[in-house]
C-alpha cells in the first residue's frame, strides 16, 4: 500500500507553511522538492569532499571525480543506456536541446531540410530550432495539436518526409499534461531514417525512462524536476549520433591537445562537457535516483493518476471552470482557466491560502494561443501530494468564485 505520509516526511518542505496556512505546494512541473537525503549530499559534499574534478592528483579531487563518473552509471542505468558514455550532463533541458540544434545546424542541417516539432513544445524545443533554421535555412514544420490537447497523428505522417532530418518531440506537455505516444511517433520516424529526440522533463520524474525499449536517438531532462538540485541535466545521446555532433562549448576539461596551431578533443562524453561542472549538482542527482529506486514507480503512477481523477472530477464540477487539456491519456498536470478571472488573480488567492500553482505562459506560448488563450492557472502533482491537498485546491478555487461575483 502507497504510504503519502511516509513519503511526504522525507521532504521537509512539505510541512513549512505559506502566508500562514499549511503548504499545498502544486508546482511540481516548474521544479520538484527535494528529499533530506538529496540535501545532505550536496551539503556533505561541500563541507568534507569540495574538490575539482579530472584535475587533482590528490585523494580528494579523486574521489570528487569518482562520484562525478559513478553517477554517469547510475544515470545509465537509471534510463537503461546501453553505454555510460552516452549520458552526458549539461545544466538542464534547455542546454541539452541547445546543444543538440547547435550540432545540427553545424554539421547535419542544409538550406531545405526539415525539423519537425509540435505544437506543444516548451520553448527550450521550439526558439533552439529557429535558430538553427536561421543559420542553415532549414525549416521549422510543427505536427498540429487537436482541440483535447493530443497530437494530430495523421498530420504526423504526412509531415515526415525524406526532408526531414530529426523529429523532437515532448513526452508530456508540461502545459496540458498529454502523455504523447512516443513509440509510435518514433517507429514512424524510424521507418524513413528520421531521428528522433525526447524532451523528457515532465515523463522523468514520472514513470520509468527506458532509452533502448523506446529506442529514441537522444532523450533529454532536467535533474531540478526529478528532485534533484537546480543547474544540472541529462543529455543521453546514441553513440553514433553523439560521435558525429560537433563540441556545442569549448575549453578546460574537453580537450586531448591543445596547440596554437590547432585542438584536438576528447572522445563522448567528454568532448561535451568543457569547463568545471556543477560537481555538487550532480552529486545531488545521484542520491535522488537512489531515492527513486527505493520507491515503487508503478505504485506512484497509479497514485498519481489517483491525484488526477480527483483534481479533474473536483475541479470539473466548478461552475464557470474550464479544464484545458482533456487527451484521453494524461499526467498529473491540470491547467484551467476561469470565467471573468484573470489566471494571475487565481494564483494570488491560492497563495494566500498557502497553494502553490504555477499561471502564465508556462513557457507554451504557441499552445496557449492554439486555443485562443494567453495563459491558464496550473496545478501539476507529484507522488508526495495528497488528497485532501487537492480538495483544498478545489475549496478555494469555490471561495474564490464567490469572492469575485
Ligand atoms: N518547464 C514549467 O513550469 P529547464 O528549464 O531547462 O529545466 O526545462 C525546460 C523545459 C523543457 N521542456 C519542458 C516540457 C518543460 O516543462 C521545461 C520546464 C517548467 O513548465 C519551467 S518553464
Amino acid at each position: 500500500m502507497f504510504d503519502v505520509q511516509s513519503i511526504r516526511s522525507d521532504f521537509p518542505i512539505l510541512s513549512e507553511s505559506m502566508n500562514g496556512q499549511p503548504l499545498a505546494y502544486l508546482d511540481n512541473a516548474a521544479t520538484s522538492q527535494k528529499p533530506q537525503v538529496v540535501i545532505d549530499a550536496v551539503a556533505k559534499y561541500y563541507q568534507s569532499e569540495n574538490a575539482n574534478i579530472h584535475r587533482g592528483v590528490f585523494s580528494l579531487s579523486e574521489a570528487a571525480t569518482a562520484r562525478y563518473e559513478a553517477t554517469r552509471s547510475s544515470v545509465a542505468s537509471f534510463i537503461s543506456a546501453q553505454r555510460t558514455e552516452e549520458v552526458i550532463f549539461t545544466k538542464g533541458v534547455t542546454e541539452s536541446i541547445n546543444l543538440i540544434a547547435h550540432g545540427f545546424a553545424q554539421s547535419i542541417l542544409k538550406a531545405g531540410d526539415e525539423i519537425l516539432i509540435s505544437g506543444m513544445e516548451h520553448h527550450a524545443n521550439i526558439v533552439p530550432w529557429q535558430i538553427a533554421c536561421e543559420r542553415t535555412g532549414a525549416v521549422l514544420k510543427v505536427i498540429p495539436v487537436l482541440d483535447d490537447g493530443s497530437l494530430d497523428m495523421d498530420a504526423y505522417k504526412n509531415l515526415l518526409s525524406e526532408r526531414t532530418k530529426i523529429v523532437s518531440i515532448v513526452h508530456i506537455s508540461n502545459s496540458l499534461g498529454t502523455i504523447n505516444p512516443i513509440p509510435t511517433l518514433i517507429k514512424q520516424a524510424h521507418s524513413i531514417g528520421v531521428p528522433v529526440l525526447i524532451d523528457g522533463a515532465q515523463s522523468a520524474p514520472h514513470a520509468p525512462v527506458n532509452v533502448q525499449d523506446l529506442d529514441c536517438d537522444f532523450f533529454v531532462f532536467s535533474g531540478h524536476k526529478l528532485f534533484a538540485p537546480t543547474g544540472v541535466g541529462v543529455l543521453y545521446g546514441k553513440e553514433e549520433w553523439l560521435e558525429r555532433l560537433p563540441p556545442y562549448q569549448s575549453g578546460g576539461d574537453m580537450i586531448e591537445m591543445v596547440d596554437f596551431e590547432g585542438t584536438t578533443f576528447k572522445g563522448i562524453p567528454g568532448k561535451f562537457e568543457a569547463g568545471t561542472p556543477n560537481i555538487a549538482g550532480v552529486i545531488g542527482l545521484a542520491e535522488a535516483i537512489h531515492y527513486l529506486r527505493g520507491i515503487d514507480f508503478s505504485e506512484t503512477s497509479v497514485y498519481e493518476k489517483e491525484l488526477l481523477s480527483r483534481a479533474t472530477e473536483a475541479l470539473g464540477s466548478i461552475d464557470g471552470l474550464r479544464i484545458v487539456g482533456t487527451a484521453p491519456d494524461k499526467a498529473s498536470i491540470v491547467s484551467f482557466v476561469f470565467e471573468g478571472v484573470h489566471a494571475h488573480d487565481i494564483g494570488t488567492f491560492l497563495d494566500a491560502g498557502g497553494i502553490a500553482v504555477r499561471t502564465g505562459h508556462h513557457c507554451t506560448m504557441p499552445l496557449l494561443k492554439r486555443f485562443g488563450l494567453a495563459a491558464t492557472t496550473r496545478a501539476s502533482f507529484a507522488f508526495y501530494n495528497t488528497l485532501e491537498e487537492v480538495d483544498r485546491l478545489a475549496e478555494n478555487l469555490r471561495k474564490m468564485k464567490a469572492f469575485f461575483q
